[in-house]
């Protein structure tokens, strides 16, 4: 449990901080019930990351990578925000320059009322045409088997960055101002090992900002840190931001 020095300390930082930056993955998501991909429960344990979530994939076969969309897009419609999503959305609104970074493709930020965040992987209810690159936000659930765009007919895929491809330029640009100028990187839920994810918070420190981390577990990223809280996200989350 992280100790109460620990996180006094990290309390004085984010009051004393006008510019404030968050990173979160699927940690965050655990406590609404949503499976992490590295953890005991896995999405990844019963799947090889190779045979879902890349191109290649998709291009050998679609059916396959489209049936375990479906299956997270039902799983993910029965799932609300937590305490930790909530008390993000809320710092948005009290902070003067706020921005959230998200490795997560579930929405639930957004279902919170975060609205200054990149989703950096893409979000799991939107599709996009192989074909004319329209992109449109889609809740059926399931979609049904093989969608094809009413505009051009081409397959539609859902609007995910995969392994091997790379972040949109805009989602970089704004992941780089926020990392750059903030006073405080709050990084939460993240195994820490999948890029450019993965590097944020060093990009952070190097740049001059405070970097605390929140995990149950300890990360590649727990050792270059200057304060880890170890615990769940929607248990300490939450306490950060009460009044000191
Ligand atoms: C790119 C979409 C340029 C799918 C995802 C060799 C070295 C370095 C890099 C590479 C390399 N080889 C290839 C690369 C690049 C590659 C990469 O990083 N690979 C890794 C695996 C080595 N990256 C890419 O390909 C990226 N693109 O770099 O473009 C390029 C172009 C061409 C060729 C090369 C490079 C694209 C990466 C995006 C991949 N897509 N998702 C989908 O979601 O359907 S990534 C996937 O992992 C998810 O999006 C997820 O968000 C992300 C990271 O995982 P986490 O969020 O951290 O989740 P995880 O389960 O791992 O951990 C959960 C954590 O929560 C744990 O720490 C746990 O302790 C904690 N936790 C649990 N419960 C709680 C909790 N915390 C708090 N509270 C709790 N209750
Ligand atoms: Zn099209």
């Amino acid at each position: 449990m992280a100790s109460g020095s620990n996180l006094g300390i990290v309390k004085q930082r984010l009051a004393a901080a006008r510019r404030i930056t968050v990173l979160t993955g699927a940690g965050i998501s655990a406590d609404s019930g949503v499976p992490t991909f590295r953890g005991a429960d896995g999405l990844w344990r019963n799947y090889r990351v190779e045979d879902l979530a890349t191109p290649e994939a998709f291009q050998r076969d679609p059916r396959l990578v489209w049936e375990w969309y479906n299956w997270r897009r039902e799983l993910i419609a029965t799932k609300q925000p937590n305490e930790a999503h909530k008390a993000i959305a809320k710092l948005e609104r009290r902070c003067p320059d706020f921005w959230l970074i998200t490795q997560n493709v579930d929405g639930l930020h957004r279902d919170a009322g975060s609205q200054k965040v990149s989703e950096i992987h893409g979000n799991i209810w939107k599709i996009r045409c192989t074909g004319c690159g329209v992109v449109e936000d889609n809740r059926d659930v399931p979609v049904p088997l093989l969608p094809s765009c009413p505009r051009c007919e081409a397959l539609l895929r859902p609007h995910i960055v995969w392994f091997g491809e790379s972040l949109c330029t805009v989602d970089l640009d704004s992941c780089s101002r926020a990392l750059q100028h903030c006073d405080v990187l709050l990084v939460i839920g993240t195994s820490g090992v999948v890029y450019p994810a993965a590097g944020f918070a060093s990009v952070a420190k190097e740049a001059g900002a405070f970097v605390a981390e929140i995990n149950p577990d300890s990360t590649p990223q727990s050792s270059l840190v200057d304060v880890s809280l170890q615990g769940r996200a929607k248990d300490l989350v939450p306490l950060l931001f009460d009044p000191i």
